[in-house]
């Protein structure tokens, strides 16, 4: 049900189109209310707008902390207009209900990068605007809520033809809810930061001073560590430079890069994902570390039931599905548990004790997950070293790859291209797979294209049992795979990234027994590849989709 936008409150630290807003809005008849420098900018265009201290009768006051705190405003954000209860009690408290909240925040993150000192960082955590937030998406039943200045234009589009329906409120309330957890969320990684605690490791935002009465200290201000410390001399290195690079903002400068001599920093879109993740517990992240935890969220989160995934150096050595995320990971670890040794460990559900109980013994760099039980992150934390961050999934719209003397970008490959699902796909040799095989098939080619190309990946009741990645040629890969697998490739199924481009590699990956191929074909010498898979009357699909990983 669209529900006609009659009033609207606007608070907005960016003032980028809200004038047009406010137009459109003023234009289909809406009341505008908003704050101190949001009502002047609006004003200036023309458009009348309610001050919220007149609504509320209380003065903004405390240097603009307490603005829209006020019963006027929540009430009317609040308010199931569906209730006879609510709208009698709004009657008798005199209170409006509004139907659009637009709030953008305080440039907390931006604050912090800039090198700006406690004082100012503190007073960019702002609390006015995620309570409107939240209290809008928590009603989107009765309340749109607008966060993105890029919304803007849809919002003006739907205040003209009656307002947002149901389906466009509960969308706004679920990008809401994400964008004040991702701001939380820095704030957090900050405040534990400069008062040292574990909460998000060093890997918050800047070098504070935690010394003594230090918190006055500069705490944007890259500490410099220097060589003999331990870290990276970043004296006029890029890192230090670069607040902003590709829309994201550095939240971090990490001890060091990939080796110990090369500076580095994080940077987060300020979303959730890898770079905006909570850290739980454990030592300070390293440059590797995000890599390989980006990795194994990769590949974890990539599957639609419990799923874990192991990575080292950012391939994987085990991945699995199955009833919860404790089998996972015992299959997944299983599939090689010497390369899993000092690996890291990501988890697509909550991790419950009984995977912690798992996992605890396994000398494991890192481990993610979007949540821990209590218990799980009791027995996790135990081990003192151990990374624990919560990652929130995330839908990535673009990759970014430095090259020298620019930038490659690329929309993200996801496992949803033509051909992909398991029902495009074409049999090309042997019987059709039977319900179990087919399963293992679908696994296969969900898990492939987390290891680096080329990749070939060997499969046994959904879990990986040998891979085969990074190789320079493919039957190198089908070789590394068979031999990693050992006795348990026989039977197995196998999923290639790529097409085989010629059938030696499949000889390899015939003769340790496997039973069911995957592939997306296309080579010149498919026929040659098939006739191979026929002759050992082997079942083959070919998908037409590729997913190289380079
Ligand atoms: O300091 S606050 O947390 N206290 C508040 O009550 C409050 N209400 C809105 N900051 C508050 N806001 C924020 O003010 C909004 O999120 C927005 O970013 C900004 C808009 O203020 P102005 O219209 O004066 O520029």
């Amino acid at each position: 049900m669209r529900i006609p936008i009659r009033r609207a409150v606007i608070s907005v630290f960016d003032k980028t189109g809200v004038k047009e807003l406010a137009s459109a809005l003023h234009g289909v008849g809406c009341e505008i209310v908003s704050t101190g420098s949001t009502a002047e900018a609006i004003r200036s265009a023309g458009v009348p707008a309610t001050e919220v201290s007149e609504i509320t009768s209380f003065p903004e006051c405390l240097d603009g902390r307490v603005k829209t705190l006020h019963p006027a405003v929540h009430a009317g954000i609040l308010a199931d207009r569906r209730r006879e209860e609510h709208v009698r009690q709004l009657a008798e408290l005199g209170v409006e209900g509004f139907d659009l909240v637009v709030v953008n925040l305080y440039p907390f993150s931006r604050t912090v990068a800039s090198g700006a000192g406690y004082e100012e960082c503190i007073e960019k955590i702002d609390v006015g605007g995620p309570s409107m937030i939240r209290g809008a998406a928590k009603n989107h039943a009765n309340v749109a809520v607008v966060t993105d200045p890029s919304d803007y234009a849809r919002a003006a589009e739907a205040a003209r033809r009656g307002g947002f329906d149901a389906g466009e409120r509960a969308t706004l309330a679920a990008k809401a809810f994400a964008h004040t957890a991702a701001y939380d969320a820095e704030i957090a990684r900050w405040t534990a930061k400069i008062h040292g605690k574990a909460v998000a490791g060093e890997a918050a935002a800047g070098g504070a001073d935690v010394g003594g009465e230090g918190l006055s200290g500069n705490v944007g201000e890259a500490e410099s560590s220097g060589v003999a410390a331990g870290g990276a001399d970043r004296s006029g290195t890029a890192a230090e430079e670069e607040n902003e690079l590709f829309g994201c903002v550095k939240v971090a400068d990490l001890r060091y890069g990939e080796n110990p001599h090369q500076s580095a920093a994080l940077y987060s879109a300020g979303g959730g994902g890898v770079a905006g993740a909570v850290q739980l517990g454990g030592k300070e992240m390293s440059y590797n570390n995000y890599q390989d935890v980006d990795a194994a969220v990769r590949a974890a989160y990539d599957h639609a039931e419990p799923a874990v995934a192991v990575v080292k150096h950012a391939n994987p050595c085990g991945v699995a599905v199955a009833e919860d995320v404790a089998q996972a990971h015992s299959a997944a670890h299983a599939c090689d548990p010497l390369s899993a040794y000092g690996g890291v460990i990501a988890a697509n559900r909550e991790v419950d004790a009984a995977m912690a109980e798992q996992v605890a013994p396994i000398f494991t760099e890192a481990i993610a997950a979007p949540s821990f039980s209590a218990e799980a992150l009791k027995i996790l934390s135990s081990k003192k070293n151990l990374r624990i961050l919560q990652v929130e999934p995330i839908d990535v719209a673009r990759d970014i790859r430095p090259i020298s003397g620019g930038a490659l970008v690329q929309e993200r490959d996801r496992i949803d291209a033509e051909g992909d699902d398991p029902a495009q796909w074409r049999l090309v040799s042997g019987e059709p797979a039977d319900e179990a095989t087919l399963r293992d098939l679908a696994f296969a080619w969900r898990a492939v294209r987390a290891a680096k190309s080329n990749a070939i990946l060997l499969a046994d009741s959904r879990a990986t049992v040998g891979i085969g990645m990074g190789q320079v040629n493919r039957v190198d890969s089908c070789r590394l795979a068979a031999a990693r697998a050992g006795e348990r490739a026989a039977g197995s199924v196998a999923a290639s990234d790529a097409f085989f481009p010629f059938a030696d590699g499949l000889e390899v990956l015939l003769d340790a027994g496997v039973r069911a191929v995957v592939q997306p074909g296309g080579s010149i010498r498919d026929q040659e590849v098939i006739e191979a898979a026929r002759k050992a009357g082997v079942t083959m699909y070919l998908t037409g989709a590729r997913h190289f990983s380079h």
